[in-house]
């Protein structure tokens, strides 16, 4: 499965900030590759509605589309793949549910890698690696703890939290396939504009 190249620039939503569809056909319009479906509490229908479009959308521009936490909703929406955290359905699970999905486990400390890895995940998306007030509660793994993760594990790795234009070089020279951005990009007054500009930075770095 070669999807690791699809990873390095993946955008998730916020509808804290932005309109799920608006801001993913900007992002997309920039040069995100792959794109993440994150609401908590909305209801089933509307998510299941807004991941249609996406994945119409993310088709159009050949990027990949993932849902996070919910199997239910990538597997209505034709997603390419699930983001599963610790308390999510178990990997195992899911693989038997849905064999053809990508399944990415977000994990937040060496030992939740090295578990979700041997249970089968395709790629982690480990962090945080910067504080960040998208997700207060989370857990900071800095980039020393990042590069412990990147030395044990196999599959990509997708670094998230707090990455914004003026750390991503350093993120993505500790060899991680990708970085997962929400408010650097989606809480930007010009998504594309910031998208293009983060694409850029990246393509210097991943070649
Ligand atoms: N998981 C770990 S950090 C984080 C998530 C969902 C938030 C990422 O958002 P931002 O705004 O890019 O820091
Ligand atoms: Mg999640």
């Amino acid at each position: 499965m070669n999807f690791r190249k699809k990873l390095k620039l993946y955008v998730i939503t916020d509808r804290r900030l932005k309109d799920e569809i608006k801001s993913t056909k900007q992002a997309l319009e920039g040069g995100a590759t792959s794109i993440q479906l994150r609401i908590k509490n909305a209801p089933t229908k509307e998510m299941i509605e807004i991941g249609k479009e996406i994945r119409k959308l993310t088709s159009e521009y050949d990027a990949l589309y993932f849902v996070d936490d919910r199997l239910d909703i990538a597997l209505a929406t034709n997603a390419d793949g699930v983001q599963l955290g610790p308390e999510d359905m178990p990997i195992p699970t899911a693989k038997e549910i849905a064999p053809n999905l990508i399944i990415g486990a977000s994990v937040y400390s060496l030992e939740e890698a090295l578990k979700a890895e041997k249970e089968g995940a395709d790629y982690l998306g480990a962090g945080a690696v910067f504080p960040t007030p998208t997700k207060l509660d989370v857990r900071v793994i800095g980039i020393d703890g990042l590069k412990k993760i990147l030395e044990s594990i196999k599959i990509p790795v997708v670094a998230i939290g707090g990455i914004n234009h003026e750390n991503v070089k350093e993120v993505l020279k500790t060899g991680v396939d990708g970085v997962a951005i929400i408010s650097a990009i989606i809480g930007a007054e010009n998504v594309r504009k910031a998208t293009e500009d983060m694409r850029k930075i990246i393509e210097e770095v991943i070649k």
